[in-house]
């Protein structure tokens, strides 16, 4: 390890001459700027920044902590812009330390800050020392200091962004393209950075294994699991539940058309307990006369419990719920009653992709008391970017059962698989599910 000190009229030229005399690899050990005695006696002193460099000259790798010492009140001023301005503020650590031609990038814009600072101060020590009203000339050098806030904030901002972009190879790519598609930044990087740590540096040259890795690990955050709707399995009774308008009562329909087409002969029974709305039930009953299912209205859970019991030897039986808004209690308490009571139910909780991932986060939440077993999810021909839902999923951990993406009975949807969740965040496919067969119903709102 060689450390030696440089001194010059700016930090910019004393990192010139780092580089010239330690060459790239040295790293900055401390810097600050210090008053020299020069001239005539001494008497003339000049103010110059003094730095102290290292460099280890047999593994051309820093053993120090590099660090760019700046002026106090800068690191003051440093510190309190942080939380401000941080574009880069739900960035990863990254533990990649600055390289020089970042540390000679930061300094060339701090020097001239630094040196600013240290004229501001001498101003405001003089203004001090002066009669006069001090808050005068404040103003002026208060708005100075605003401007240097931008400045730093700026700096700092594009520095912390491009510790992320150091990420290895390809790697930057792909992980604009993520965070760009809505996915967590964090996220993001965590996926990343297992990446990296499995295939190592030389493991990285093969984009083929580092793409199809990053895909395995983003499936490896999701879970599907689709209901197996055959009498093979006994007895099925699924209820879906969620928010109004994501498509509960057109999926109930699509999944009775589903199953007619798989097994002709299966017995499904379509339960509404949304009487909510006198149009409600009309719909469901429009799907029921065209499927030729029987469809039975159930107005309380006394009755509820009955219609369950009428139809025991069906295979099949759908049960629709009313949307309700957040506010409304009264109906939650009595969905959350209803479930609890039938432990045979498997409650799907329908949610829509193109809904903000703030709203789906807020509906999972607030339907954890029922509890849910599945979720479903609707609209993902109206969703353009589907990182938000991929964020949404990996934190729930709960599995997916069906995807829908469109309004046709039943062709629009789709038994979920990881593979096909992970193509719709990286825009692989378009989110409709391709043309089949005829529709089973034709959906006209
Ligand atoms: N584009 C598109 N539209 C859909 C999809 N699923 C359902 N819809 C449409 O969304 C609208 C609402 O669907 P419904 O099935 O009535 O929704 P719901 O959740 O039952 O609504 P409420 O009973 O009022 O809570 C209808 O126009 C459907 O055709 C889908 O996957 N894609
Ligand atoms: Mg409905």
């Amino acid at each position: 390890m060689k450390l030696k000190r440089f001194e010059a009229l700016s930090l910019q030229e004393a990192l010139q001459a780092v580089k010239a005399e330690l060459g790239p690899d040295a790293v900055i050990v401390s810097s600050r700027r210090i008053q020299k005695a020069g001239g005539l006696f001494g008497l003339l002193s000049q103010s110059v920044i003094e730095v102290t460099a290292a460099v280890d000259r047999a593994t051309q790798t820093p053993e120090v902590e590099p660090a760019v010492t700046l002026d106090r009140s800068l690191q003051a001023l440093i510190k309190r812009q942080m939380p401000v301005a941080s574009p880069a503020r739900d960035l990863p650590k990254v533990k990649k330390e600055p390289t020089f031609s970042e540390q000679l990038q930061v300094a060339s814009v701090l020097d001239p800050v630094n040196q600013h600072l240290h004229e501001m101060k001498e101003e405001i020590q003089r203004l001090r020392e002066s009669q006069k009203d001090p808050e005068l000339a404040l103003g002026p050098l208060r708005q100075e200091l605003e401007g240097l806030r931008i400045v730093v904030g700026e700096v700092l901002g594009s520095q912390m962004h491009k510790r992320v972009e150091g990420l290895p190879g390809d790697l930057l790519d792909d992980y604009q393209t993520l965070v760009g598609h809505g996915v967590d930044s964090q996220l993001a990087h965590r996926l990343l950075r297992s990446v990296v740590e499995t295939l190592g540096t030389v493991g990285m040259s093969n984009r083929e294994a580092v793409t199809s890795l990053l895909r395995e690990r983003m499936e490896d955050d999701l879970a599907v699991s689709n209901p197996s709707v055959s009498r093979v399995y006994g007895q099925k009774i699924m209820m879906l539940v969620g928010p109004t308008g994501v498509g509960k009562t057109t999926t109930i329909a699509k999944l009775a058309g589903m199953a007619r087409q798989q097994d002709e002969h299966q017995k499904t029974v379509l339960i509404t307990l949304d009487t909510y709305r006198v149009a409600a039930v009309e719909q469901l009953r429009v799907f029921a006369k065209i499927l030729k299912i029987p469809l039975e209205v159930a107005v309380s859970h006394q009755d509820f419990l009955q219609c369950l019991g009428r139809h025991q030897e069906a295979d099949l039986i759908l049960i629709d719920t009313a949307g309700r808004s957040p506010k409304d209690q009264t109906g939650h308490h009595e969905l959350v009653a209803m479930t609890r009571g039938t432990l045979k139910i498997e409650t799907h909780l329908v949610l829509a992709a193109q809904v903000a991932e703030s709203v789906q986060m807020e509906t999972l939440r607030r339907y954890q008391s029922l509890p849910i077993h599945k979720v479903i999810v609707t609209k993902l021909d109206e969703a353009s970017t589907f990182g938000g839902l991929y964020n949404v999923l990996s934190q729930a951990g709960i599995p997916v059962s069906y995807l829908s993406a469109g309004q046709r009975v039943p062709e629009d949807l789709e038994a979920a698989t990881r593979k096909r969740l992970v193509e719709l965040v990286w825009g692989d496919q378009p989110a409709g599910v391709p043309a089949g067969q005829a529709s089973l119903v034709e959906v006209a709102h």
